[in-house]
């Protein structure tokens, strides 16, 4: 069953890799969020497409989710030590990753030809793109003014309140090659449980119309995120976070929802199309695995 995973970072990388493990390579597409993109230190940094090829080889940091695994930190160390900007923790093989992308980038390639040639170079047999090869920059709007989107979530530590969200650029974003092909080919799009306002919707407007049956994964449970801000932001901006606030967020596009156990009750409440309720937490790569091949059994029930 040919299926396009939209992620972003961390929980995005756990359910793709979880469609990976049972998946054939050439049936799993993963459209991820570039929002989140930045230049830092006069690189081109990616995180949630670095964490997401990062997990599907293998190479991710078991703790953090992000950055590389039995990673050093000389580099960013002496960057401190002459004085330099140190917030953004990029790890020594890390930077290898953001000096080599950033020297093809000046040489003309686009960043969804750059993500293919690392993908092989890391033995990844999935097809991951960027949602576009141009810029698209995610700006928070907050009660301390606009700030771009890594300035809010690491610098500040996601701590002023969230008013809104803009997207630089998202008017002439196009997807990359590719992109729709796998879409017309696929039997689903499955949202995977993401952060619904900064990793999913900048993948939604981009992609525009979509013609499959799409099918989210809650990445709120019990009204709270387990990685990120998501439902401290529904907070900030009114809605009380829940899972059904997020298949509230997604209305006219879902062809089912799936619920955490956790949230049983709640999904009673859920009339927009078909639910699923399991266990979505996902701590070790066998649960990765189990959540996939629930939303696939779910896909082919639909
Ligand atoms: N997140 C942090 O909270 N602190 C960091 O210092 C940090 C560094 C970092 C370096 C490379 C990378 O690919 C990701 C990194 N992240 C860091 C995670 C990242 O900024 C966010 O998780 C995503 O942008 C949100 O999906």
């Amino acid at each position: 069953m040919k299926i396009v995973a939209l992620a972003g970072g961390v929980g995005g990388a756990k359910l793709a890799h979880g469609f990976a493990q049972i998946l054939p390579p050439e049936d799993l597409t993963v459209i991820v969020n570039t929002g989140d993109d930045f230049e830092h230190l006069g690189l081109t940094i990616c995180p949630d497409l670095d964490t997401v090829c990062y997990t599907l080889a293998g190479l991710a940091n078991s703790d953090t989710g992000w950055g590389r695994e039995n990673e050093t930190w000389n580099t960013i160390s002496n960057i401190e030590k002459l004085g330099g900007p140190n917030w953004f923790r990029l790890g020594d093989q890390d930077f290898a990753t953001h000096i080599e992308r950033t020297r093809r980038l000046k040489e003309g390639k686009s960043l969804s030809q750059v993500t293919r040639e690392f993908c092989a170079a890391w033995g990844i047999k999935q097809t991951v793109l960027p949602m576009s090869d141009s810029s698209v920059r995610t700006m928070v709007s907050t009660d301390k003014g606009e700030l771009a989107f890594q300035e809010y979530f690491v610098h500040r530590h996601c701590e002023p309140d969230v008013k809104g969200f803009r997207f630089e650029g998202i008017e002439v974003a196009q997807p990359v090659p590719g992109a729709r092909d796998a879409i017309k080919s696929a039997q689903a799009l499955v949202i995977c449980p993401s952060n619904p306002w900064v990793s999913i919707d900048p993948i939604l407007r981009v992609l525009k119309k979509i013609d499959k049956p799409v099918v989210a994964v809650s990445p709120i449970i019990g009204g709270k995120t387990v990685k990120g801000p998501a439902a401290k932001m529904y907070a900030e901006m009114g809605i009380e976070p829940s899972a059904l606030a997020v298949a509230e967020h997604y209305h006219n596009l879902l062809a089912g929802f799936v619920f955490d156990n956790q949230d049983r009750q709640l999904s009673d409440n859920f009339k927009k199309g078909k639910i699923l309720v399991t266990d979505t937490l996902m701590h070790s790569p066998a649960d990765r695995a189990r959540l996939a091949m629930d939303v696939l059994q779910f896909v082919g029930s639909l």
